[in-house]
Order: structure tokens, then sequence, then C-alpha cells
């Protein structure tokens, strides 16, 4: 049976395991490719509807100007970007660009802050975004940085249904992409969300110059989690100039791929989110995390601060490859291929 994002209780299902060895997930990313992906959509058809992927948009809704630095990051105060910076939105702005989200066929909007933590004040306008937003008919979901357990109580009241903290890579890497909160900060926010009875968004970044015993490291730390995150995005690293990662070596795109596939086979019921990173990722790779287990995605023309795909693209995309989005009636997708043929096939060959 295929699990229901909105009313999907904590993955806490003693098939799931939370005991996971670092050379138990190295293995898994030494497989032959081909044995990686069938071991992985072996479990999404067991666990997820094999076509369906959920549509999550984003809102940057305070912009800029933020004391961390994080070495990914065009929002810390402590690098050139050119970004303009923006105090936090008021309420109306935010259910404006929510509607339209919902229109566009959304069923999560999630609102990020770039602050480190936020004040208590701030809260007050946040939880009305939060109440708002639901009262739409759609997901909330929240990213504002390390919370205090009163604080992810409070998110909690206002009817938050996800929280957003990633842990971004492994303990052992990450001193070299921030130093201004320790892994033990993330885990402790993780924990307050949890225990507020949020459900948990967290995953983390590739192509940050990692190496791959990073990635499994930081796969293994969200496996480990108890529950594991209901939702995991995976971003591959947009660079932006001005950060220092500006000219990081890319990740070979099926190195993403595997990365994609380790997190389904190690938290099968979770939502495997193929996040940032897409505008510059081809078509041929979006299917092959697709296949790998991802059945979520970011959706609308902006992330937080950079692009991504336009909708019609998107759209045309998930068509081809006859996915239907959570939430709505899928045309079939032989007619959703015909109708784009012309796009893309100038030979008539098919
Ligand atoms: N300030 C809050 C925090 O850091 O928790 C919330 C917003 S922050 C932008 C949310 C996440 O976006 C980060 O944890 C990171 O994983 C991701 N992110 C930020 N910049 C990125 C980039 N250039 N490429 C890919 N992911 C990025
Ligand atoms: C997540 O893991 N990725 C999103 C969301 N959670 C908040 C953010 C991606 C940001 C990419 C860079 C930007 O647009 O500023
Ligand atoms: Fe600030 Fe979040 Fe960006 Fe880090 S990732 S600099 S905390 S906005």
């Amino acid at each position: 049976m295929a699990a229901d994002a909105s009313s999907a209780a904590p993955l806490q299902d003693p098939a799931l395991r939370h005991d996971w060895s670092k050379a138990e997930v190295e293995a898994l990313f030494a497989l032959p490719f081909n044995d990686l992906l069938f071991q992985a959509q072996s479990l999404h058809r067991q666990h997820h509807k094999p076509n369906s992927v959920q549509l999550s948009t984003l809102l940057s809704i305070k912009t800029g100007a933020c004391p961390e630095d994080c070495a990914y990051c065009p929002q810390s105060v402590r690098f050139e970007t050119g970004l303009k910076k923006e105090p936090l939105l008021d309420v109306e702005v935010v259910l404006e660009a929510a509607r339209e989200a919902k229109d566009n066929g959304a069923t999560r909007f999630c609102m990020g802050a770039a602050w480190r933590s936020p004040k208590d004040r701030d809260l007050d306008r946040v939880e009305a975004m939060v109440r708002g937003v639901k009262a739409m008919g759609l997901e909330t979901c929240v990213t504002l940085g390390m919370l205090k357990p009163a604080q992810a109580e409070r998110l909690a009241d206002a009817g938050l249904d996800y929280y957003n903290h990633n842990l971004d890579t492994s303990p052992e890497f990450y001193g070299k992409i921030i130093s201004t909160r320790t892994y033990e900060d993330r885990l402790d926010t993780l924990a307050n969300v949890r225990a507020a009875g949020v459900k948990v968004c967290c995953g983390g970044i590739v192509g940050m110059g990692e190496q791959e015993s990073d990635r499994a490291g930081l796969l293994q730390q969200l496996a480990n989690l108890s529950p594991h995150p209901e939702s995991v995005p995976i971003n591959d690293l947009v660079q932006v100039e001005g950060t220092p990662l500006k000219g990081a070596e890319q990740l070979h795109p099926l190195e993403f791929v595997r990365m994609i596939a380790v997190a389904r086979v190690l938290m099968p019921k979770s939502y495997v989110r193929l996040s940032a990173g897409r505008q510059a990722m081809s078509e041929e790779t979006q299917a092959l995390c697709f296949l790998a287990g991802a059945n979520s995605i970011f959706y609308g023309e902006k992330l937080l601060t950079t692009a991504n795909p336009q909708n019609e693209k998107d759209r045309a995309l998930l068509a081809r490859l006859g996915i239907s989005t959570e939430g709505s009636v899928s045309a079939p997708p032989a007619a959703a291929r015909e109708s784009q043929q012309g796009e893309s096939c100038s030979t008539r060959c098919c």
C-alpha cells in the first residue's frame, strides 16, 4: 500500500532499521549500479505508488543577512553574493504565494527563513502564516534554523505539519562546511521538533567536495534517526558566485542517482525528495532519480533564492515519464506522451 503523506504516522515500523553501520551503507554505494537501482526500485514499489510524485513549493519568507557561515549558502552575511536582503514578509504576501502554489498543483508549501534561529516575536507572524496556509488545505513546512523546545511546541500548536532542518553532510566533513553551529545543535533541533509532534524533513547536500564515505555517513545518520525523517531532501549543490563552494568539484550525475537509491533503501517508507540542483540536471538524470526511488520534488520556478525548472518543463517531463502528481487526476501516460511529441521529437520517429 502506498503511504499517504498527509496522514503518515511516525515511521516506527519494526521492519525499519535504525542500526546501520557505516560499512553496510558503504557496501550499498559499492553495488553495481543496476543491482542498487533494482533494490531501490523494488523497495520503492513495496511502500509507495510507483508512478507518483509529491510536489512541494518553496518560498523565502525572510531573505539574506544570515549570521551563519554555511559555505554553500548565498544567504550568509559573510559572503558577497549580490543577494538583496528582505525582511520577514507580510502574512498576506505569503498567503497569496501559497494560493498560487496550490493552483499550480503543489500539495505542500514550504516557507524558509535565513535565520540562525527565530526570535520568539518573529514566531507570531510565522504562526499566522502556518495557520493561513493550512486553512487552504495545503500541508505546511517551515525551515527557520535552530528551534528550542517551546518554539517547536508553538509551531505544533499552530498546526505545522513538517519542520525542515538538514544535517547537510557527514559528521566528519561537517566542520569543513559550517563553523557557527555544531552537528549536535542540529540533532538537538530535530529532537525538539520530534518531541513536539511535528513531522521531520531532514536531508543534506552533495557536490560540496565530499567523499563517497561522507555521503554514506550522512545517510547513516539519517537512517539511524528513530523514527526516520518522514521527508528526506537530497540537494545537489547549487553553486553561487561569491560562496566558498563556488568552483567545487561537481558530483557525477550517476553518483547523485546512487545517493537517491541508497536513501530509498535505508529509509524505504520516507518521501525522498529530489531537491535543489534540478535546474542544472538533465531530464535523463532526473528520470533515473525517480527510478531510484525519489518521489517528491520542489516545484515552482524558484527555490529560495536560486532558479528551479519552469513549471511547464516539469509538467512535460512528468508527463513523458507517465508520472502523476499526488492529489491530482492524471492523464494516461500515452496521451500525455503524444501531447509532448511536437516539443522534442522533430523527426516524427516516435
Ligand atoms: N536557515 C535555515 C537553516 O539553515 O536551517 C533554513 C534555510 S536553509 C537555506 C535550508 C537548507 O537549504 C540548508 O540546510 C541546505 O541544506 C539547503 N541549501 C542552502 N543553500 C543551498 C545551495 N546553494 N545548494 C543546495 N542546497 C542549499
Ligand atoms: C532543502 O533541503 N532544500 C531547500 C529547502 N530544504 C529549504 C532549499 C534549497 C535552497 C537552494 C539555494 C537557494 O535557492 O537559495
Ligand atoms: Fe543561514 Fe540557513 Fe543559509 Fe546557513 S543555510 S547561511 S543558516 S540561511
